[in-house]
Order: structure tokens, then C-alpha cells, then sequence
């Protein structure tokens, strides 16, 4: 199926389902508005298989720190956590802001070769942002589609590491980890307003840069049990 009628731009929407489960991500463009960038995610959710999505605006002015590296909706569990979610750009901030993704497949065989003894570590990952909710996720998970991949969260308050490996402590083993992911850096996405950017939640972690001024994305998770917003119609 061919998507016409963001502006010039056109694309394959078979091609948006290959590029996210091969390459992780894929940037498509449309206008910077909630209601351009919801005709898009239901374009891109029905093409992908999607039955839902949940959006919300994610606005912010200014960040002296970067958003911890994370896998989208970690706090539920593997069969809930939201396979894709998308970004779309209402306001790109004025200095910094980009969002990083980062190849969890590729940061999960370094490890294993690397430090074998975290291959059995699990975190437990609580939320904030949704109290009650709490999942263990082995660090390294064998995903029955793409393999050895990380499934991570940064040192917050909220994360309980189940078994620190005993050759090295919980703040080093999330040094380990985090240089991992660090030199598995596959995309520093600048924002265009516009942009959509669709990500394989299964495949890639992401974070955010600090930046200054103000900046706005509109978050779409889809399939996300806690916000079904959108159906997409079959
Ligand atoms: O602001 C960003 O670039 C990413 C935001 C994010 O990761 C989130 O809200 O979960
Ligand atoms: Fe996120």
C-alpha cells in the first residue's frame, strides 16, 4: 500500500513494517499537529498489525539532564510490554533534545561475551507514573524473534536488581550495562517538527539528550494495555 497525502512526502507502508523489525526504526514526516500525527500512527498501526494506541504529549521546557536510557513500558511484563512506539515532533527544542536509540541486540551479545556472569541477572522495574505495576525482566532476554536482546532500565529508584552477580556490585554492574548500551548507539535522531519516528520497543532502548528551551512530542505506544485511546479498525 502506498500512503499518500503528508505534504510530498509518500511512502511504502509495506517497507515501514520491514525497516522497523530489520533496522529497529524508521523516521517518517508529517505535519506537526495531534491530529496529522494520529492519522499517521493509525496508517503506520494498521500496516504493522496494531489493534490500538495510546497518545499522549509529552512537553517539556528544558532538561540539565539526559532521560535515562530505557525499554518503553518496562514496568509490565513482557507479554504486555508494547512491541512498537512512535514519536512525533510538535516542537523540536532549540539546543539539544535529540533522542538516542540504541541496538539492544548488540549491546546483549557484547555483554555476554564480554561479562558472562550477567546473563543471569533480572531486574525488577517499578513506575511512578503507574503505581501497582511492577515486572521482572531477565537483563539479557532470549527473544523468540530476534534473539539474545536487552530488556533495561538505568539505576533509578524505582529498578531492584533480583541477583547481583557477586563478582561485581549493583552500581558496577550498571556501569557495565550502561557502557554497553552507550557503544551500541545506532541514532541520534535531531527533531524536525514533523517527524514521526517508529521504533521496535523489542530491539531498540532509547534516552534523551538534555536540551534547552521548550520542546513537544507526542507519544504513541501501541497495543499498550493501559491506554487503548485509538482502535484501529481492521
Ligand atoms: O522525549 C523523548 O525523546 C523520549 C521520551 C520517552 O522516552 C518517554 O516518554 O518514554
Ligand atoms: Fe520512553
Amino acid at each position: 500500500m502506498l500512503a499518500n497525502g503528508f505534504g510530498a512526502w509518500q511512502f511504502d507502508l509495506k517497507d515501514v513494517c520491514d525497516e522497523v523489525r530489520v533496522r529497529g526504526y524508521v523516521n517518517l514526516r508529517t505535519d506537526a499537529s495531534d491530529a496529522a500525527i494520529a492519522e499517521l500512527a493509525t496508517l503506520v498501526g494498521h500496516a504493522t498489525g496494531a489493534r490500538s494506541f495510546g497518545m499522549v504529549t509529552v512537553r517539556g521546557n528544558g532538561a540539565g539532564s539526559w532521560l535515562p536510557m530505557h525499554t518503553e513500558s518496562i514496568s509490565l511484563g513482557e507479554s504486555d510490554m508494547n512491541e512498537l512506539f512512535a514519536l512525533g515532533c510538535l516542537e523540536s527544542a532549540p539546543v539539544g533534545g535529540a533522542t538516542c536509540l540504541y541496538d539492544g541486540r548488540r549491546a546483549a551479545h557484547a555483554l555476554a561475551a564480554s561479562v558472562p556472569e550477567v546473563l543471569g541477572v533480572q531486574i525488577r522495574y517499578r513506575s511512578h507514573a503507574y503505581p501497582g505495576e511492577e515486572a521482572t525482566h531477565p537483563l539479557i532476554c532470549d527473544d523468540p524473534e530476534y534473539g539474545l536482546v536487552l530488556r533495561y532500565r538505568s539505576q533509578l529508584d524505582t529498578n531492584t536488581v533480583v541477583n547481583v552477580p557477586s563478582a561485581m556490585g549493583e552500581d558496577e554492574l550498571y556501569r557495565t550495562v550502561d557502557e554497553a548500551v552507550r557503544n551500541a548507539l545506532t541514532l541520534t535522531h535531531r527533531w524536525r517538527e514533523g517527524d514521526f519516528l517508529l521504533v521496535n520497543n523489542r530491539t531498540m532502548i532509547h534516552a534523551r539528550e538534555p536540551y534547552d528551551g521548550s520542546r513537544a512530542l507526542v507519544r504513541c505506544r501501541y497495543d499498550d494495555p493501559r491506554h487503548r485511546t485509538i482502535e484501529i479498525g481492521r
